[in-house]
């Protein structure tokens, strides 16, 4: 019975993976409402569902944070529907241009 319990317990040690703060600082995306990341801010913790971004800056966002390891896919309406704006890369985006203040949703991806 022994025997069996410690085989169970080697088959699940290894589902169990280790989530700290470290991990999380370096996959947060954060949106601003002002061009050059300020204005009200938004961020989102590893967003590889799609996310709606809030009320608050719906349709209203102008500066995008994007972490190193992801790229950051925009949507013109909630749930990822509708036309994608763009795909930014990982890195700070102070200017949005062509997809400044349409921003509904978004999704990233590892990369
Ligand atoms: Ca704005």
């Amino acid at each position: 019975m022994k025997r069996i319990l410690i085989a169970a317990a080697a088959t699940i040690a290894p589902l169990i993976l280790p989530t700290g703060p470290a991990n999380a600082a370096s996959a947060i995306v954060v949106l601003f409402a002002d061009s050059n990341f300020a204005g009200d801010s938004e961020s989102f913790d590893k967003p590889t569902n799609c996310v709606d971004v809030s009320d608050v800056l719906m349709d209203d966002v102008s500066s995008i944070i994007v972490p190193k390891g992801y790229e950051v896919v925009l949507y013109e309406h909630p749930s990822c529907v509708g036309s994608a704006l763009g795909t930014l890369k990982a890195g700070g985006h102070p200017d949005l241009g062509s997809a400044n203040d349409r921003t509904a949703s978004l999704r990233a991806f590892r990369r």
